[in-house]
C-alpha cells in the first residue's frame, strides 16, 4: 500500500513539469511574436513586399498632399518615416535592401525639396560670381537607383543652375535589372517637359560606374564636365565656384564639399573642411588640414589643395579629360578609380581643389546595394591597375 502516495507524488511531478513547458513555451512564443512585430530588420518582410511592385507612384499620389502640406512647409523630416501601414512597412524594408536608405522617406519627400540649409560659411554668400563662365554638361550615371532619389538629384540642379550654365543633363542608366524604372524616368522627363535639357541613355550592358561615366563623357558637348552621383541634391550657388575655378586654369580638377544627407532621416548636415589622402592600400581617406590651414575668415572660402579626391562629384575642363586621357576604361564596376585619376592629373601637369562654397549633398548610403556581376572584388583588381600603371618603383609598397 505505500506506493500508492509515490505515484501520486510523481503525477503531481509530471503535472508541474508539463504545466511549466507549456508556460514557458508561451512565453516564447508571447517575445517571439512581439520581436516579429517590433523588429525593423528589412529581411523579416519579404512576404510583405508582394503587396507592392517597385513603382510606387500611386502611393506617392496619394500621400503627397497630406505629407507636403503638414511637413514640408515646416521643413520637419521627423514624421516622414512614420510607418502606419504594412506597405509603409514594405517600401522602407525593401529600400533598405535594395538602396542602402530609407526608401519611404525618400518617396514621401518626393521629387524636390525646396528648404535646404546653406551650409557655405557666411563670406561665400558675398562673392560675385562672374557671369561669363564656362557652361557644363552634367553627368549622372545611376544603376537601380530610387526613383524620387534620383528625380531629386535632377531637379536641384536644373532649379539650383543658373540656366546660362546649364548645356546639358546626361543621365546613364547603367543597364538596371528594371525595365521598368527606365520607362519610369523617361516618362518622368516628358511629364516636365526636361527633353531639351536632360538626355536618358542606357548602356548595352553592365559596365559599372567608370566606363558608364565615359560613355557620358563621350556624348558631352559641354565646355566643363561635373559628374554627379544619382543621390545628392546640389545646393545655393553651387556650380558658380567650381566653373570660376575650371575657368582660371584648364588643368585644375575641382571637387564641392560634399555634405552629408542621412540615409534613415534624409536630414542635411554640414561637412568639416577635409581634404583627400590614400593609404598604402590604396583606400581613398580623408585627412584633416594641416595646422595653420585655416585662421582667418577669408581661410574658409579659399580653395583647399588636395592630393586625390573622393571621386564621386567633381568638375574637369573637358578638353583637358580628354587630353589626359579620360578613366582608365580597363577599370571594372566600381573602386580605385578616383585615386588612379588623382594621380593622372599629377603627372599630366595639373592639380586637384577642394572649393569650400560648393556644397553638394550626398546620400550615405548603409551599404553599397550591388556587387560586381561575376562577385569579382574590383576594388583590388583596379588598385593593382592603379600600381602597375602610375607607381613604378612605389608598386612594392601596395
Ligand atoms: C555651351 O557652350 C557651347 C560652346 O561654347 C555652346 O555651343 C553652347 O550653346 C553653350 N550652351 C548653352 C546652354 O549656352
Ligand atoms: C595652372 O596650374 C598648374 C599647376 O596646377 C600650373 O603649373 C600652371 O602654371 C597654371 N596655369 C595658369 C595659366 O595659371
Ligand atoms: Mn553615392
Amino acid at each position: 500500500m505505500n506506493y500508492f502516495p509515490k505515484n501520486l507524488l510523481e503525477m503531481n511531478g509530471y503535472k508541474f513539469f508539463l504545466f511549466g513547458c507549456l508556460f514557458t513555451s508561451l512565453t516564447w512564443s508571447l517575445s517571439l511574436y512581439m520581436y516579429w512585430k517590433l523588429n525593423t530588420r528589412p529581411h523579416n518582410y519579404s512576404h510583405v513586399q508582394q503587396f507592392r511592385k517597385e513603382n510606387t507612384f500611386e502611393y506617392v499620389k496619394k500621400q503627397k498632399s497630406k505629407y507636403f502640406k503638414n511637413h514640408m512647409d515646416k521643413n520637419d523630416l521627423n514624421d516622414l518615416g512614420i510607418i502606419k501601414t504594412e506597405d509603409d512597412m514594405a517600401i522602407r524594408d525593401k529600400g533598405y535592401k535594395d538602396h542602402g536608405f530609407n526608401a519611404l522617406v525618400s518617396l514621401r519627400l518626393g521629387n524636390y525639396r525646396d528648404a535646404l540649409p546653406d551650409t557655405r560659411h557666411k563670406l561665400c554668400s558675398t562673392i560675385k560670381y562672374d557671369q561669363n563662365l564656362p557652361n557644363a554638361s552634367i553627368i549622372i550615371c545611376f544603376y537601380n537607383e530610387h526613383p524620387q532619389a534620383l528625380f531629386r538629384t535632377i531637379q536641384s540642379v536644373i532649379r539650383r543652375t543658373p540656366n546660362k550654365l546649364l548645356h546639358e543633363v546626361i543621365l546613364i542608366n547603367d543597364f538596371s535589372d528594371s525595365e521598368n524604372l527606365h520607362q519610369v524616368i523617361d516618362q518622368y522627363i516628358k511629364d516636365e517637359k526636361l527633353q531639351g535639357i536632360v538626355h536618358l541613355k542606357k548602356t548595352n550592358k553592365r559596365e559599372g560606374l567608370i566606363r558608364a561615366r565615359l560613355f557620358g563623357a563621350n556624348l558631352a558637348t559641354g565646355q566643363v564636365l561635373i559628374f554627379l552621383d544619382s543621390h545628392v541634391e546640389v545646393n545655393t550657388d553651387w556650380i558658380q565656384p567650381l566653373l570660376t575655378r575650371v575657368r582660371d586654369n584648364r588643368t585644375h580638377i575641382i571637387a564641392p564639399i560634399i555634405d552629408i544627407i542621412q540615409p534613415d532621416t534624409f536630414d542635411y548636415k554640414s561637412s568639416p573642411l577635409v581634404r583627400g589622402g590614400f593609404n598604402w592600400g590604396l583606400h581613398f581617406k580623408w585627412d584633416s588640414l594641416p595646422k595653420g590651414t585655416l585662421v582667418t575668415d577669408t581661410d574658409f572660402v579659399k580653395p583647399i589643395k588636395t592630393p586625390t579626391i573622393a571621386g564621386g562629384l567633381f568638375a574637369v575642363n573637358r578638353e583637358y579629360f580628354n587630353e589626359i586621357g579620360q578613366y582608365d576604361s580597363g577599370m571594372n564596376i566600381w573602386g580605385g578609380e578616383n585615386l588612379e585619376l588623382s594621380f593622372r592629373v599629377w603627372m599630366c601637369g595639373g592639380s586637384l581643389y577642394i572649393e569650400p562654397c560648393s556644397r553638394v549633398g550626398h546620400v550615405f548610403r548603409q551599404h553599397r546595394p550591388y556587387s560586381a556581376p561575376n562577385h569579382e572584388d574590383t576594388m583590388a583588381r583596379n588598385s593593382l591597375r592603379l600600381a602597375n600603371v602610375w607607381m613604378d618603383n612605389f608598386k612594392v609598397r601596395y
